[in-house]
């Protein structure tokens, strides 16, 4: 006892007996490495392509990124087909995000003794590769805590986690860059000569010797603790912890009969019930300030474009040609609904009406509703051409319900849920 409390290999986690799990060492850490590697690399791809989806170049009012700059190099016009695009890449995006948390965890906790090594810093070229480390751990801690709130806290604090999250992918991605250049190399050798299945069915260790694997790692406990979980134990903790956010999270993206687990996925604004409008309500017209004197016999559509401007009733937008079209609202916060039939007015038709018949340009448009975020959103020219795209008055065959966006809304094939605005005031074609 006395021996233990004043020998400092035991009682400073810097001391590389202080970490005595026998199943720490180069193997498991680079089976936890490569996963992450496909995983991550998959979050940054479709996490890139969630903000080009905003047409975040297109006007102020779409970005709320002040300042981008050079990041926003590979923007591009986000496609219109095929139109369940964006529910696919942003449930992908929030789906792994969220499955991945078991893996990240015990990715970490395998590299945990080299995290307090002393000293911290040996030379210059050990100093870079601490920051770099510093980068890499705050920033995979920085977006998965970003990522998670912006899921579950939805619009609490509106904007401000878009921001941190996009910034913060960009340092981490770098650091992400450097640290798989310089480590991967040893993580496919050590999975190479080890194999994929051989350590796993090794005998678990009971010797208290320090084991015979270690490369110079830095990671194998010297003085190792009995053996309480076999490695096969621990991955499949980490497997099983995966699938288990899986069930209860995919099924807010695919719907059918995973949706019922989707214990994780938002359940704000208000339950929407059956029938027609029986689809997942994001924000209520009660939470909006919509009421129904300014949805009711008063309402007037304001369309300004080249060639103008006019004021259309809901009854006038009735009788101009109705159009169909099956498209899902998929939200950034990665939950989807199946394809809704909606109907109501193209808006090309609508860009014809104003002056701008030959190739209609974006347009902007804004909601009657007077607070909070996602009361405009621009739209580019390809957006507005898309036979699809509506100015929709209907749903399944009935009338929008007002938390659906009564009298008019918004809906654009494979676009994110934030430019289809709901409650419509006004469309201005043109300039953005
Ligand atoms: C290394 C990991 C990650 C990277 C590099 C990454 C990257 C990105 C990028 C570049 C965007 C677009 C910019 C933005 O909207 O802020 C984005 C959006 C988003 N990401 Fe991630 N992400 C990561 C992990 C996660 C995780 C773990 C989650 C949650 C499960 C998550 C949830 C989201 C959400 C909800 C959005 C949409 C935010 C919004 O537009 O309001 N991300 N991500
Ligand atoms: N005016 C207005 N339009 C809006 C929003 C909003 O808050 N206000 N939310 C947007 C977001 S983020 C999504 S995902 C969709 C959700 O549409 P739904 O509630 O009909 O499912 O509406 C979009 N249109
Ligand atoms: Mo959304």
């Amino acid at each position: 006892m006395r021996a233990k409390q004043t020998d400092p290999q035991i009682l400073s986690p810097a001391a590389p007996g202080f970490w005595r799990s026998p199943l720490r060492g180069p193997w498991l850490t680079a089976l936890l490495g490569l996963v992450l590697l496909a995983g991550i690399t998959v979050l940054v791809v479709t996490g890139l392509l969630s903000y080009a989806a905003y047409n975040p170049d297109l006007a102020a009012v779409n970005d709320k990124t002040p300042g981008k700059g050079l990041l926003g190099f590979y923007l591009f016009a986000w496609p219109t087909r095929p139109h369940w695009l964006y529910r696919l890449t942003q449930g992908v995006h929030v789906t792994l995000g969220v499955v991945l948390v078991p893996v990240l965890l015990a990715k970490l906790w395998s590299v945990v003794p080299k995290l307090f090594a002393l000293p911290p810093i040996r030379s210059v070229a050990h100093a870079l590769e601490r920051i770099s480390l510093l980068l890499l751990v705050g920033g995979v801690l920085f977006e998965f805590a970003t990522g998670l709130l912006n899921v579950q806290l939805d619009y609490l604090f509106p904007g401000s986690f878009y921001t941190l999250h996009f910034y913060g992918a960009w340092v981490f991605t770098a650091a992400f860059a450097a640290h798989v250049a310089l480590r991967l190399p040893a993580a496919v050798r050590v999975l190479r000569e080890r194999g994929l299945r051989a350590p796993l069915r090794e005998p678990a260790v009971r010797r208290q010797e320090p084991p015979t694997d270690d490369t110079g790692s830095g990671l194998v406990s010297p003085r190792p603790a009995p053996m309480t979980l076999s490695r096969r134990g621990l991955l499949g903790l980490v497997g099983g912890g995966s699938l288990l956010l899986f069930a209860v999270t995919a099924g807010q993206s695919t719907g059918g009969p995973l949706r019922r687990l989707a214990l994780l996925a938002p359940h704000g604004g208000a339950e929407p019930g059956r029938g027609p409008n029986g689809f997942q309500i994001n924000k209520t017209a009660a939470l909006a300030g919509i009421g129904s004197p300014d949805t009711g016999d008063g309402w007037r559509l304001e369309i300004r474009g080249p060639g103008g401007s006019v004021r259309l009733t809901r009854a006038e937008l009735l009788r101009l040609p109705q159009h169909g079209a099956l498209l899902p609202i998929a939200c950034v916060e990665g939950w989807s609904t199946p394809d809704q039939s909606w109907q109501g007015v193209r808006l090309r038709d609508l860009a014809a009406l104003v002056g701008a018949r030959e190739r209609p340009p974006g347009v902007l448009v804004r909601s009657l509703q007077r607070h909070g975020s996602f009361r405009q959103a621009a739209l580019r020219d390809n957006q507005v051409r898309d036979p699809r795209s509506l100015l929709a008055l209907r749903v399944n065959g009935a009338d929008l319900s007002p938390d659906h966006g009564y009298p008019a809304r918004i809906i654009v094939p494979a676009a994110p849920g934030v430019l289809n605005t709901k409650w419509v005031a006004s469309l201005t074609f043109g300039e953005l």
